[in-house]
């Protein structure tokens, strides 16, 4: 069945703010406490959905959550009016109300793992909402994305949105951002590989010592067998301690796939002849080729790669079936990585064209074009069976600017967040947003 990959962007929400809660994160915790300008933020968002979607990318966007969470707050201790909570929180747990207020749902390739139906052992499409509870602003997410897929993937004939993995340090589970699809076309079988940190019930397997690992194997393998995919077709692979501790808290931060191609960088895996080996077997079993593109030390040194999000970028696969590679602006601005990209396009490679954009608002928070997308491979008839008010259009696009301008304020410092007004402008903006898409029920106001 011929498919085409639907990215959906995360659309940033109007509380977008700096407060360094991901421990392990380089960006998020360098730029704790700064002003962030959540117009600009959505915009710059928006701006790539659009410029995507007009060069012929099917493109879809993904709402963002209410804010702030003040159900987290209440259970935690935090009582009284609305304006009570906010005063109290602000005064004795500033970091819990960033975290009640955080805008990190805009990276919605936390949101889910996606299997495509050619994947899956019952012809659905399958998505398996992440906990993402190694981070308390993140942790709660997963009610609104289930809430969120089941009101887009609605239709029980085509799609199965499986509930969040036990929130529990065995099953932490980070989504797509640790899962990579390998096939020859986006709708023929293919091979799911699964990049893992850490080992729950293997203490002597790798993990890293400084930083936090975020997924765990056993949180992969439960995602697999939800999906019912074929054991032949899925691969488990061990990331790289030591560059966990370097930063690279998510694989998509060292490492993105696409068609045939994975493109990585040589600190990527624990094992990486193991891993290489593994992938060319999978491949090899259904007949399809495997075109590792290896970024060397010595091409691109690690705190490079890392701090110009190089391997965050979408690789996509143009309506020409050459490929495109989406990198953030600060690709361009290190010598060594915009050298290193500028002689990929011009290898005559499968990588012909790149793109690139500002995003620097969510790249200051460690969120590069790769975290902000969500892959959702569809057939033709799941196309049109999903909720179609989400898919970017040049109206819609419009739609949403004066949305963004009407709703979002331009400066957000951290005290910023003890204004209970912020509150009131987030939900009125959400009220305005659940009708310009057409999803009257999308938030339990
Ligand atoms: O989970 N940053 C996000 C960035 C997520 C990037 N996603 C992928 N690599 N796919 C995170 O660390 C920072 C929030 C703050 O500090 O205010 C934050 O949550």
């Amino acid at each position: 069945m011929p498919a085409r990959e639907f990215n959906f962007d995360g659309l940033v929400g109007p509380s977008h703010n700096y407060a360094g809660l991901s421990f392990g994160n380089v960006a998020s915790f360098n730029n704790v406490k700064s002003v962030s300008n959540p117009k600009q933020a959505a915009l710059q968002g928006l701006a790539k959905m659009r410029a995507l979607a007009a060069r012929g990318f099917a493109q879809a966007v993904l709402p963002p959550h209410g804010r702030p969470n003040f159900a987290l707050l209440r259970r935690i201790g935090f009582g009284g009016s609305d304006a009570d909570v906010i005063a109290a929180a602000f005064r004795d747990a500033p970091a819990i109300l960033a975290s009640a207020y955080s805008a990190a749902p805009m990276w919605s390739a936390n949101a889910a793992t996606v299997s495509p139906s050619a994947d899956s052992a019952d012809g659905h499409v399958h998505f398996t909402v992440a906990n993402l509870n190694s981070k308390l602003h993140r942790s709660y997410e997963q009610e609104q994305t289930a809430r969120t897929l089941r009101a887009i993937f609605a239709d029980p004939g085509y799609f199965t949105v499986h509930d969040a993995l036990p929130a529990t340090p065995a099953f932490g589970d980070e989504g797509a951002a640790n899962h990579t699809r390998l096939a020859s076309e986006h709708g023929a079988p293919g091979v799911e590989m699964f990049v893992y940190g850490r080992v729950e019930f293997q203490p002597d397997a790798p993990a890293p010592k400084r930083f936090p690992a975020r997924q765990t194997l056993e949180a992969s393998q439960a995602v697999a067998r939800l999906h019912g995919l074929s054991p032949q077709r899925t691969v488990f692979i061990a990331q790289d301690p030591a560059v966990v501790d370097l930063g690279v808290f998510h694989n998509d931060v060292i490492a993105v796939g696409n068609g045939n191609v994975l493109l990585y960088h040589a600190q990527a895996f624990f094992d990486e002849p193991a891993t290489l080996a593994a992938l060319q077997f999978a491949m090899g079993s259904i007949g399809q080729p495997f075109m590792p593109i290896r970024v060397a030390r010595t091409e691109v040194a690690i705190d490079d790669a890392i701090s110009s999000y190089l391997f965050n970028s979408q690789l996509l696969t143009r309506p020409d079936g050459r490929m495109a590679l989406v990198v953030p602006l600060e690709c361009r601005d290190n010598v060594a990585v915009a050298r290193y990209l500028d002689g990929l396009v011009k290898s005559g490679g499968p990588i012909a064209e790149l793109l690139s954009f500002d995003l620097h608002q969510s790249m200051r928070n460690g969120g590069g074009p790769a975290c902000l997308r969500l892959r959702v491979a569809l057939t033709a008839a799941e196309a049109g069976a999903m909720h179609q008010g989400v898919i970017m259009t040049e109206a819609l696009y419009a739609q949403l600017v004066v949305w963004v301008e009407r709703h979002y304020r331009d400066a957000l410092a951290p005290a910023d967040l003890a204004d209970p007004q912020l509150a009131l402008e987030v939900n009125s903006a959400l009220e305005a947003l659940a009708k310009i898409l057409h999803l009257p029920g999308l938030y339990a106001f």
